[in-house]
């Protein structure tokens, strides 16, 4: 029996492009999902969620934690990367062989091959939670693509373009679909408006982003 589907030629994730250097992989992440959701409960129990600080003094309704050798935060002093979690001041815990797994394979399928990042922000939304248009822009070197994988509940991706007030489209995120972008496209704002109620089967009342950076 199993060998009517040895020869299956396993397809391509369905390609979407959202701007020039920037396509979307719809489910591109589902065959890492348990191995992610692993590690990533592996990665809380050492640096646990928490709501960072802007440095105009609003706590995000968004909570992150971060993975590699360094991590992206925030406090009243400004965002910057860093290779010590503030919170537990150790090191963030290391990147899982899952992500990188991940990360790279997706990177590959949009074009752009040998993704080593150093950095993977965490971000978890609960309903109602929102990230106010922005530009990732503390990162070293520009010429990497950033990797996002969306898990669990379902979100709206609002995506622009260099300038702040440049027209926005959007683009619904869901469980596995993994973003990547670059080239272009690397410093337009984007947001993600208000996490809609609901209760996702495995992940349950929340959104996982995992955002994967070259940051050193
Ligand atoms: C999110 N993502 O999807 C937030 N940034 O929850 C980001 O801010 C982001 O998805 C840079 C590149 C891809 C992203
Ligand atoms: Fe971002």
């Amino acid at each position: 029996m199993s060998d009517l589907f040895d020869n299956i030629i396993p397809l391509d994730p369905p390609f979407e492009p959202m701007a020039q250097g920037a396509v979307l992989l719809r489910g591109a992440a589902l065959p890492f999902e348990k191995d992610v959701l692993a590690a990533l409960n592996r990665i809380v129990a050492q640096s646990p969620f928490r709501h960072m600080v802007t440095p105009g003094g609003f706590t995000m309704s968004v909570a992150m934690t971060n993975c590699g050798a360094a991590g992206w935060v925030t406090d009243r002093s400004g965002y910057r990367y860093d290779r010590d979690d503030p919170e537990t001041g150790r090191p963030w815990p290391a990147m899982p062989e899952s992500f990188h797994e991940l990360a790279l394979s997706a990177a590959s399928l949009a074009g752009y091959p040998g993704f080593r990042p150093d950095a993977c922000l965490i971000n978890r939304y609960e309903p109602g939670a929102r990230l106010s248009l922005h530009q990732d822009k503390n990162e070293r070197d520009l010429t990497n693509p950033i990797v996002s994988v969306s898990l669990g509940l379902p979100a709206i991706f609002q995506f622009g373009g260099l300038k702040r007030n440049d027209p926005i489209r959007k683009f619904a995120l869901r469980h596995g679909d993994v973003a990547v972008w670059g080239g272009p496209s690397r410093l337009f704002y984007h947001g993600v408006p208000e996490l809609k109620e609901g209760m996702h089967e495995t992940v349950g009342r929340m959104r996982i982003n995992l955002t994967f950076r070259g940051a050193l």
